[in-house]
């Protein structure tokens, strides 16, 4: 049952829907290292700034942090094998730079490099394609001590760690995505401080941002020079803005609002600048832009990777419009939420698929996280776990990817957020996204409905496709 009327596939059944798609469309889910690995002191991991900014005092809901997270650095092969259980054609995973090179340059930690080998062989065993985050916020401690993503230098350390990584996994990894939301990593991070390190700097922000473009930029030829065949991108988030009324105050606002949420880290990439207005409106200064930074960051990609959620619908406000979504009109009248709570919107996803082929001609993209949090309950016994909302939600995003495509959008395949329930991060354990859950008393895995939803349409897919 689909609780949204907002895309008109949903009438069509299950097998038409999977055959609606292209041969060769990748099915798979996504985590990260911090959120789900766990084991942050084993194996000479050095500490990342995630480490420090959940051992601080009132950051994290419940005073949670990520040393045990879903102890997935042990139980990687029990992950596997769920994903094998599941029909997984592909799956999206970070590597946490600090296990790689524990202070971020310099010596390399052989078990860290090893950790992720195993993981690369284990996926390819199973027929499951990996695509490699190489960082998914969790800079190296040592790193930041020295002045972290406000300094230039380290967009050259990030370069250099990804060519070790491009190095030893080579050609094995299908997908190399350099960056995870650089906006999270810069805003959240730098600007309002509610993401590690815990800045609250907006002009910081702007300079954070500009630095992970620049190592975007650099490590592109890195990891080619590596692996001539690297399929490379990277991956932002998109909150698309819609205007809720025709006021000029409102749709100045919405411009306003899709430039930052948006546009910031597009325009650089395939625009060569960033966003006329963007810094004025913010009142802030443009970053430290050097002679060829745009050369550099525009380095042609294979893909660009879309992470999307939610909408923000926004109404002109009689104060000045900040652009921190302060003009966002919430609740929306009639609207579903998730427990984060955003409101369920799937003709966002379709629209911004078709605004990326058609404004920005991506050569191909990739939804490589969508998916949603909700208060899932286990009673400790049953085999799985009943999330039909979930259910109705990944239903009504695969339906609004079917009609971007259906309209030429290049889309080459989905990763559902997340495989696993895992660490969200400040709200700590409190969200649930998995389509599996874990019990983290026991760290016992249950496939939720969701999942044997999904796995059920990946074979509905396959079989369209083989008939
Ligand atoms: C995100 C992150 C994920 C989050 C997810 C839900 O990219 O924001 O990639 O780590 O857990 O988006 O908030």
């Amino acid at each position: 049952m689909s609780i949204s009327d907002n895309v008109q596939a949903q009438t069509i059944t299950e097998a038409a829907l999977a055959a609606s798609f292209p041969a060769k469309f990748l099915w798979g889910s996504a985590t990260a290292a911090y959120q789900i690995e766990g084991a942050t002191h084993e194996d000479g991991r050095g500490l990342s700034i995630w480490d420090q900014f959940s051992a601080t005092p009132g950051k994290i809901n419940q005073g949670d942090n990520g040393d045990i997270a879903a102890n997935h650095y042990h139980l990687v092969s029990e992950d596997v094998a769920i994903m094998t259980q599941l029909g997984l054609g592909a799956y999206r995973f970070s590597i946490a730079w600090s296990r790689i090179l524990p202070t971020g340059r310099g010596a390399v930690n052989a078990a860290g490099l090893d950790f992720y080998d195993r993981l690369v062989d284990t996926l390819l065993a199973r027929g499951i394609q990996p695509f490699a985050t190489l960082y998914h916020w969790d800079l190296p401690l040592a790193l930041h001590d020295e002045g972290g993503w406000l300094k230039r230098d380290t967009a050259y350390a990030f370069a250099d760690y990804a060519e070790i990584v491009a190095q030893r996994l080579g050609d094995r990894v299908a997908g190399w995505i350099t960056h995870n939301e650089p906006w999270c990593a810069a805003y959240l991070g730098y600007g309002i401080g509610v993401h590690a390190p815990g800045i609250k700097d907006r002009q910081a922000a702007i300079v954070a941002g500009h630095h992970i473009l620049l190592a975007h930029g650099l490590a592109v030829p890195r990891l080619r020079a590596q692996v001539p065949n690297a399929k490379v991108g990277i991956t932002l988030n998109f909150t698309p803005a819609y205007p809720a009324d025709n006021r000029p105050e409102t749709l100045r606002d919405t411009a306003r609002a899709d430039a930052f949420n948006n546009l910031w880290f597009l325009e650089p990439l395939y625009r060569g600048s960033y966003p006329e207005h963007l810094f004025e409106d913010m009142e802030l200064a443009p970053p430290p832009i050097q002679d060829g930074d745009f050369d550099i960051i525009m380095a042609p990609t294979d893909f660009l990777g879309v992470n999307n959620y939610t909408r923000s619908l926004i109404i002109g406000g009689s104060t000045p419009m900040l652009p921190d979504n302060s003009t966002v009109v919430a609740p929306v009248p009639g609207a579903c939420y998730t427990e984060m709570p955003w409101e369920i919107y799937p003709q966002a996803l379709r629209d911004l698929l078709l605004r990326l082929h058609n404004e920005y001609h991506v050569p191909a993209l990739y939804v490589t996280e969508n998916g949603a949090a909700f208060a899932d309950d286990w009673d400790g016994m049953s085999d799985t776990v009943n999330d039909p909302r979930r259910i109705a939600f990944l239903q009504d995003h695969v339906s609004a990817i079917a009609e971007a495509l259906q309209q030429g959008a290049p889309i080459a395949g989905y990763f559902v957020w997340s495989l696993l329930d895992n660490f969200e991060w400040a709200e700590g354990y409190s969200k649930r996204f998995g389509i599996v859950y874990v019990d983290y008393s026991t760290q016992r895995r249950v496939i939720k409905a969701s999942g044997h939803w999904y796995s059920s349409f990946i074979t509905a897919y396959h079989q369209e496709h083989s008939a």
